[in-house]
């Protein structure tokens, strides 16, 4: 909570091929003039991401994500912003930290490098374990529950307990349903119709729906850029069930929206 609104993160992807600012801010200036933008709207971090996890992409080496993440941590760390680093790879974390990063955002939560906990371990940050079951290119295989809203909050404390038998701070420790990360549109609308059985464990929770494909699906194939409308609507409603933070590629359009729900329940 920040001044009776939730954390806003606002994403920054420095990647040729992210599903909606793809190719944008691979620029080191468009980067840090748009982090500055987020900023000014009302974003407390900017998470900044070297490797597109879209359903069915391709991944990228170490070496060049962290090329492309340092620099642009490094610069806005310079101009006074707080960054987040959206990465499953310790190496990469652990270079964001040294160059200013504040919280290490790990979509596998652990999964795909067994490094990872060490790195958060021992910088002590916050760590965003969000729920995932396999790389982009083959997640939505994987994509079977019997119970989705059960059996992901069963998997998200699973990780929860093993970072902290790692040596996490279980203080530090931010949980996140995973929407569209091995998930059909339909179990993205039962997490979210269930947030608050997430709300209601001992982890502050953030919530990423921003521009996803299910809001597409829901407006007739709209494209990605133009489901920030949807978007702001769903951090309204998760902000009304209690989460800790949604991370958002527009900032102004979610910011409005939950001003006018911090006044109505105020
Ligand atoms: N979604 C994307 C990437 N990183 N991190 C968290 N914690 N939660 C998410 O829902 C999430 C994420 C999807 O790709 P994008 O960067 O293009 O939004």
């Amino acid at each position: 909570m920040h001044d009776g609104l939730p954390v806003v993160m606002g994403v920054l992807n420095v990647t040729p091929d992210s599903f909606s600012d793809g190719g944008l801010y691979e620029d080191l200036d468009a980067a840090v003039a748009h982090a500055s933008e987020m900023v000014a709207q009302g974003a407390q971090y900017i998470d900044v991401g070297g490797e597109s996890t879209r359903p069915g992409a391709s991944r990228v080496d170490a070496a060049t994500e962290t090329q492309r993440v340092v620099p642009v941590i490094t610069a806005l760390t310079a101009a006074g912003i707080a960054t987040s680093v959206d990465t499953t790879r310790a190496l990469v974390a652990s270079a964001a930290l040294e160059a200013g990063a504040v919280i290490v955002n790990d979509v596998s939560g652990g999964l795909a490098d067994p490094d990872m906990k060490r790195v958060v371990a021992s910088a002590g940050c916050p760590y965003v374990i969000m729920h995932w079951r396999g790389h982009s290119a083959d997640m939505q295989k994987l994509a079977h529950y019997d119970d989705v809203v059960r059996d992901v909050r069963v998997e998200l404390l699973q990780r929860a307990a093993e970072a902290v038998s790692a040596g996490v701070n279980a203080e530090r420790i931010i949980l996140d349903p995973g929407l569209g990360f091995a998930k059909t549109a339909e179990h993205n609308w039962a997490l979210s119709q269930h947030l608050r059985e997430f709300t209601a464990l001992e982890y502050p929770i953030l919530f990423g729906s921003s521009r996803k494909s299910y809001l597409g699906k829901l407006l007739n194939d709209r494209p990605a850029p133009d489901r920030d409308v949807a978007t702001a609507a769903t951090s309204v409603l998760a902000a009304q069930a209690g989460v800790w933070g949604v991370r958002v590629h527009n900032v102004e359009a979610t910011v409005d929206a939950l001003k006018v729900w911090r006044e109505w329940t105020r």
